[in-house]
């Protein structure tokens, strides 16, 4: 099944230096771009895209790190794009993800834990919507997918 879905790089990987490479491994993978801006989330928006933490003892630490710089937010499309990325990340806390995901490679601990994806195509359509509207997302093919998808 073809999705999209959302894609935060948060503060500490553009701060790192990380972006190119993380983008290197949606791109490697196959899945395709389909929007990308470079912003600095202002607190409303953060509370909002993360709303359903509110209340929770690390929420205010959260929000204050997601808004503490800049961010590159994207849409990545792809077959099971949603599940496909979420595997390319790794276990939330980097101390348990994997060897040879996102987080197992690049990451220390939780709190930086370098890039969010969407958790279900529900929740990607509404993040995809708080982000972007709907002239910056760019329908697309791309001649290499032939080389992807039989
Ligand atoms: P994910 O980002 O893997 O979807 P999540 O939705 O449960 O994880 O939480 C959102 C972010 O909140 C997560 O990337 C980092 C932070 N977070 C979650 N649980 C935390 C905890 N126990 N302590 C500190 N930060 C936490
Ligand atoms: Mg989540």
């Amino acid at each position: 099944m073809i999705e999209r879905t959302y894609v935060m790089l948060k503060p500490d990987a553009v701060q790192r230096g990380l972006m190119g490479e993380i983008v290197q491994r949606l791109e490697s993978k196959g899945l395709r771009p389909i929007a990308m801006k470079f912003m600095r989330i202002p607190k409303e928006l953060a509370e909002r895209h993360y709303g359903e933490h509110k209340g929770k003892s690390f929420f205010p630490g959260l929000i204050d790190y997601i808004t503490s710089g800049p961010v590159l937010c994207m849409v990545w499309e792809g077959e099971n794009a949603v599940a496909s990325v979420r595997g390319l990340m790794g276990k939330t806390n980097p101390q348990e993800a994997a060897v040879g995901t996102i987080r197992g490679d690049l990451a220390q601990q939780t709190g930086r834990n370098l890039v969010h994806g969407s958790d279900s195509v529900e929740s990607a359509k509404r993040e995809i919507q708080l982000f972007f509207n709907e002239y910056e997302l760019v329908d697309w093919k791309r001649s290499v997918d032939a080389w992807l998808f039989e």
